[in-house]
């Protein structure tokens, strides 16, 4: 057998280089380099190998948890085809990945993290930053990595890198299984040698596999959707996935069926589609949600059914509603109760495009979807347009509608967190497929900078708008210096409202007031967080950090930073201020969140008595199948 005397880090690097995949017959490499930060933890191994390997490119991040970030959304811009690699040292480094991780698990997207660990060799132990427990010399941190991935494993010795490789790449290239994927890596096993097999480091191509749906479970689907009068479809992410979005358009320009979509799956279908009925569930459009409360035929393409998707278990009111599930992930395609179509959203929409013959929706149905369509265009046009305030400060759904006028065809909107995510789901109108990139399975703040340099990444050509909050930007507005660091242009809204939005309407909504969620000093009289409003100047923060940076004041003046932003060649944060009072209502849904069942606030026992009653239009969806 021929080898190659290699340390372990230089072997993982020589490895993950020859990684391909392959969909479709288009082949590409696999990872696109490694994110990091080096500590003690990994500088003198990986850190060599990377400096050794000057082919496989090293970005250097302000924080590891953004790191992942960056390699998550670059991974969603890509479809799952491609992803970056993640090293961090040992202890702080290492948990600050945790978060990452967990978002990558949630939305199902390839990270592969290289957490450094403690000395295997342990005769030196405690080592700096090395959890110590007395029952077992065999945790650390690292096992905190354990249920936020999909794989896990820590080489301890060099060779355990040639079992553990292929298992890790198995998992990342999983159409149903991915996630993240974390190998811990001990600082001295990282630079020990070991003769590894030439053939580990040969070229390696895995095929993203499109699994077809199985005969029987295709044929049920059909009884189900031929016997439907009322059909409804809810586009999840796993259609972009899947790069699905044409063969939707067929199947449903075919049969007349109209088209919902989650936060991960909005822009399967252009938002002018006639059939497309916009956002589903909590923060969904009153066309979706109206059609969604009388389908008899849900038809769910790669989506988990989130709490938000199914306005927790109320948005299906149909008592003979059935469910049809077209999933690559069996998890999932068997989730409320429905006739499972385990396969690749692609090839199950295109099997079902010929199966389904000549069905199509009863003309009184399709009407009733089109003047729908009708009302909620009109809707939006009116929220983009309010006009609320004159010349002073614009409404959040008039930012949404500047921006969404500045923004090209084939432009990018990311957000993750915040009261934006709500309101882009109803409002913004997804031109192409991946032009609405919203990480909502974590709603992680802090995403959103990160995110959106790994989504430009992915593909340079398309303009990245980032749309987030005063408190998801303090939370992370570092990977501002990776971005000017890698020259990487990005058009940043930042929308000062000083403090939670979000939170702060829940709150007020269920009793509470606001509290605890604006940006206020503490009083010196009542000594509560209810003093005057702090006073964070944005703009220059953005611009220490090497952004250009814009202050609007106006609707007018927002207009024109857009434009002054598109021209520039660098990232840009426009800072607006917004009328707090004018949010963007819901449409006939709802979101358990569970209120104190006993208080001494009166606002707060109302709340609860509406509660109770709202959670009474929870529903279970268990069994389609047995309903035949
Ligand atoms: C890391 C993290 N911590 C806490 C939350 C809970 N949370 C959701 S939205 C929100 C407030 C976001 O504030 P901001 O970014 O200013 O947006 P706004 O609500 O004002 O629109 C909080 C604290 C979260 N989603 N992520
Ligand atoms: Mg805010």
């Amino acid at each position: 057998m021929k080898t190659r005397r290699m340390t372990m880090a230089q072997a993982l690097i020589q490895f993950l280089k020859q990684q391909y995949v392959e969909r479709d017959g288009r082949e590409h490499a696999f990872f696109a380099g490694m994110l990091g930060i080096f500590g003690h933890g990994n500088v003198a191994g990986i850190g060599q190998a990377l400096q050794q390997n000057p082919d496989f490119p090293y970005i250097l991040v302000r924080n590891e948890q953004a790191g992942v970030h960056m390699a998550a959304g670059f991974a969603k811009a890509s479809n799952r085809l491609r992803t970056f690699a993640c090293t961090s040292s040992i202890g702080p480094g290492a948990t600050n990945m945790i978060t990452g991780a967990a978002l990558a698990t949630i939305n199902r997207l390839p990270v592969l993290l290289l957490p450094g660990d403690i000395f295997a060799r342990r005769n030196v132990a405690p080592v700096l930053q090395q959890l110590e427990s007395p029952g077992t010399q065999d945790t650390g941190v690292n096992d905190c990595f354990k249920p936020v991935s999909r794989y896990w494993d820590r080489i301890y010795r060099p060779e355990q890198l040639i079992t553990a490789l292929p298992e890790a790449m198995r998992v990342l290239t999983s159409p149903s299984d991915c996630g993240a994927v974390t190998l811990a890596l001990p600082q001295d096993v990282q630079t020990e040698a070991y003769d590894y097999p030439e053939e580990l480091f040969e070229k390696r191509v895995w095929l993203i596999r499109r699994g077809q749906p199985d005969r029987v479970s295709l044929e049920r689907a059909v009884a189900a959707i031929r016997g439907a009068q009322r059909p409804l479809i809810v586009a999840g992410g796993g259609v972009l996935m899947s790069e699905a979005s044409a063969t939707l358009r067929d199947f449903v320009e075919n049969t007349g069926i109209p088209v919902s979509e989650t936060q991960a799956g909005k822009g399967s279908l252009r938002w002018d589609h006639p059939l497309q009925m916009g956002a589903i569930g909590a923060t969904g459009t009153l066309a979706a949600n109206r059609l969604a409360k009388t389908a008899d035929l849900v038809i769910g393409i790669g989506t988990r059914y989130s709490d938000f998707t199914s306005a927790s278990m109320t948005a299906f009111q149909n008592p003979a509603v059935k469910f049809v599930n077209i999933n690559t992930a069996e998890f999932d395609a068997y989730k409320v109760g429905a006739i499972p179509v385990v396969a690749d959203a692609r090839a199950a929409l295109g099997s079902l495009v010929e199966a389904v013959g000549d069905y199509l929706v009863p003309r009184s149905y399709a009407d009733e979807a089109e003047k729908l369509k009708r009302e909620w265009d009109a809707e939006v046009d009116r929220l983009f347009h309010l006009n609320s305030n004159g010349g002073g400060k614009p409404a959040q759904s008039e930012v949404i509608g500047a921006m969404w006028e500045a923004a090209g065809e084939r432009d990018v909107l990311l957000s993750a967190a915040g009261s934006h995510p709500g309101d882009l789901h109803k409002l913004w109108r997804t031109r192409t497929p991946n032009g609405y990139h919203m990480e909502y399975g974590y709603s992680c703040m802090g995403y959103e900078i990160p995110g959106a340099i790994g989504a430009k990444l992915a593909d340079p050509s398309r303009e990245v708008f980032v749309f987030l909050g005063d408190g998801t930007y303090l939370m992370m507005p570092s990977e501002i210096v990776t971005a000017v660091q890698e020259h990487i242009k990005l058009i940043i809204v930042l929308v000062d409202n000083k403090g939670f939005a979000s939170i702060g309407g829940l709150s007020r909504s269920l009793g509470m007031g606001g509290f605890g969620t604006s940006y206020r000093e503490r009083s010196h009289t009542s000594g509560k967080l209810d003093g005057d409003f702090l006073q964070v100047d944005y703009v220059a923060n953005a611009r220490s950090l090497g952004a250009h940076a814009i202050e609007a004041g106006s609707l007018p003046e927002l207009k024109a930073a857009l434009e002054e932003a598109k021209k520039m060649d660098r990232i840009t944060v426009i800072v607006v201020e917004t009328e707090p009072g004018v949010g963007v209502p819901g449409y006939e849904s709802w979101w358990d969140v569970a209120v104190a069942e006993v208080s001494q606030i009166e606002a707060v026992r109302q709340a609860r008595a509406h509660y109770i009653q709202a959670r009474k239009k929870e529903r279970h969806h268990l069994a389609t199948v047995k309903k035949g």
